[in-house]
């Protein structure tokens, strides 16, 4: 895959794809977000791919929000198809069954958080800022940050967030649970390298079993949710991971997962 706008990295199972517009803060031109979505696809698609780190170019940015020279620019129907087109993309990266860790590297703001939102997994350096700013432009979050953010940290704090526009630093996200971890800037790509490989030692399958159970989970009634739950884990127990890891368990070795 050759990109404009992204470095790709493979290796070992865990693929590395880096926002690489370092001179706008890796904002997310209209270009960017078709070559993520077609590197995404294309990496959800592969069997060898187990993990994918995202992260943005630079020192200073994760990604610092749509392109807002390009949005100055759109129509009422561009605009239309561009929040189309990115909420497409967020639920590609949320649905794509191979687990995705943010690496916030710095700024992760508007589109920048919502791209990290619909990650799996978000963790970050030490003196990165999130936020959604959206308000101080006369917009209101688009690719699903009005959603997204309410179910990480509470309504509450998303409100303060959205309305106020202000960013938070990476200590407060981790309090509030917005990001997981935070580590040294210098650490934080080896740490999500870390927690790629981590992952890519499960099974693929039941990875994607339990991803998907909370997430749909979610979004029901508490009972429904555990019934959901009941046959997911039915589901999970039906794979031939599910004998290898009970196998392995009792037969004191390390479980080989197939993904199935
Ligand atoms: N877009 C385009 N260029 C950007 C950019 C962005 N979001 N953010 C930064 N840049 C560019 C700057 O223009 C500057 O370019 P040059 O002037 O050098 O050509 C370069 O990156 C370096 O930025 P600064 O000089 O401003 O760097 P500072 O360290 O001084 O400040 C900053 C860093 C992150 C605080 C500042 O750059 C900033 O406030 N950036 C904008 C952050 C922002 O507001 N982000 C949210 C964007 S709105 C939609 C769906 C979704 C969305 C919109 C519509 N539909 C429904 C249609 C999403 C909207 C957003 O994400």
């Amino acid at each position: 895959m050759e990109f404009q706008n992204l470095l790709l990295e493979v290796d070992g199972g865990i693929a590395v794809l880096t926002i690489n517009r370092p001179k706008a803060l890796n904002a997310l031109n209209r270009e960017t977000l078709a070559e993520l979505a077609e590197a995404l696809d294309e990496l959800g698609s592969d069997d060898e791919v187990k993990a994918i780190v995202l992260t943005g170019a630079g020192e200073k940015a994760f990604v610092a929000g749509a392109d807002i020279k390009e949005l100055a620019e759109n129509s009422a129907l561009e605009s239309n198809d561009h929040s189309k087109f990115g909420q497409s993309l967020m639920d590609l990266i949320e649905d794509l069954g191979v687990p995705t860790i943010a690496a916030i590297n710095g700024f992760a703001l508007g589109g920048g958080l919502e791209l990290a939102m619909a990650c799996t997994i978000r963790i970050a350096a030490s003196g990165a800022k999130l936020g959604q700013p959206e308000i101080n432009l006369g917009v209101i979050p688009g690719f699903g940050g009005t959603q997204r953010l309410p179910r990480l940290v509470g309504m509450g704090r998303a409100l303060h967030m959205i309305l106020t526009g202000d960013p938070i630093d990476a200590e407060t996200a981790l309090d509030w649970g917005l990001v997981t971890a935070v580590y040294p800037a210098e650490e934080l790509l080896d740490q999500a390298r870390k927690l790629a490989a981590k992952l890519a030692g499960k099974s693929p399958f039941t990875l994607r079993v339990a991803a998907e159970t909370v997430r749909h989970g979610m979004e029901m009634a508490f009972t429904e949710a555990v019934a959901y739950e009941a046959s997911q884990f039915g589901l999970s127990a039906a794979s031939q991971d599910y004998q290898e890891g009970m196998h392995a368990f009792l037969e004191k070795r390390k479980a080989e997962f197939k993904g199935f």
